[in-house]
């Protein structure tokens, strides 16, 4: 894509929500089916679910180790959980069941994940991809028109097969690289997030580097998710979730860059997709 062809957006875009409907339910608010948190990853997996709820989403639902059920519900019990040792019929009607997926926070780069990603993609649900997602997707003969893919430097750089300096020498070289190999919405993260796919090129001045911090890209991840199960489109909710994303780090941010965790933007993306 050419950099001069590029649009921007910015906190202007998110004032294109609407009000919810008076009549509206839960069942229609979107439903997401989140896929990851293998051993020692739970927050992960957490993190992404809660960023997905407040972004509106109507009814989550995570899938993850069986062994991470009760810190989950204990610490958010508006989520409902399905513990996953192996992809069964019970874990493709979870994914039936969603109106969007998001798969890849804490997935670890195993066989558990890989085959949770093969799942995700037999599903044929419109599809957040992300963290180890990505790390799983290299290799695999996958390509999808409605997937959002959301690699950080160092996940491109595992993709194309390329160093992480070589990534951000030309970061519009490697998210066109990446939409050609892959297809679909990429948003090539770091300071100065890139949003392309295939036509549009996006770039999004807004977050802080309060955002270097873990598990700030899972968040990133449900709030994209969330976006799509409410009717947004790929390109739409991946380019509203960066920016409600990094506007929510940067009212966060008057607290202080340093120290802000993840979980300190779940006030503010509320705030923001009202
Ligand atoms: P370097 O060499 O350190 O400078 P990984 P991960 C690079 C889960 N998490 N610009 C970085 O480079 C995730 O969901 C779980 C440039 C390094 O090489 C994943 O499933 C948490 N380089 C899993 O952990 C909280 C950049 O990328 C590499 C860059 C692994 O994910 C944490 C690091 O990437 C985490 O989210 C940038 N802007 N950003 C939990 N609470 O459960 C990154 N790099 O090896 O893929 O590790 O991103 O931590
Ligand atoms: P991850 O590396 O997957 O945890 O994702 C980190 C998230 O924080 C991405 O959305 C990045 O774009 C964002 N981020 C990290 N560092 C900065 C920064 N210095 N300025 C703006 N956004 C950042
Ligand atoms: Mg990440």
């Amino acid at each position: 894509p050419e950099p001069s062809a590029m649009q921007i957006v910015s906190s202007q875009c998110v004032k294109a929500f609407v009000p919810r409907r008076r009549d509206a339910h839960k069942g229609d608010c979107g439903k997401v089916s989140i896929v990851g948190g293998d051993y020692g990853m739970a927050g992960a997996v957490r993190l992404a679910a809660e960023g997905c709820l407040r972004s509106g989403a109507g009814l989550v639902t995570v899938i993850s180790r069986p062994e991470h059920q009760l810190i989950v519900s204990a610490t958010r019990p508006e989520l409902m959980f399905w513990g996953c040792e192996l992809v069964d019929m019970e874990v493709y009607l979870k994914l039936g069941w969603a109106s969007a997926l998001v798969i890849g926070p804490g997935l670890g780069t195993g066989d558990w994940g890989y085959n949770l990603l093969k799942a995700v993609d037999l599903s044929d649900k419109p599809c957040v991809i992300d963290a180890d997602g990505l790390n799983q997707l290299k290799g695999m003969p996958m390509r999808r028109k409605d997937w959002v893919l959301t690699p950080h430097p160092g996940e491109a750089a595992r993709l194309l097969g390329v160093s992480i300096e070589e990534v951000e020498q030309d970061r519009f070289k490697a998210i066109e690289l990446l939409h050609e190999e892959y297809g679909g919405v990429i948003v090539l993260k770091g300071a100065g997030t890139l949003i392309f796919n295939g036509e549009s090129l996006t770039v999004a001045p807004v977050g802080n580097p309060g955002l270097a911090s873990g598990g700030c890209g899972d968040v990133l991840a449900g709030v994209i998710g969330g976006l799509m199960a409410q009717g947004y489109t790929g390109m739409e909710a991946a380019c509203l979730g960066v920016v409600i994303h990094g506007e929510a780090a940067d009212l966060a941010a008057k607290s202080g860059e340093r120290g802000m965790l993840a979980s300190d933007l779940m006030p503010y993306i509320r705030q923001l997709v009202n």
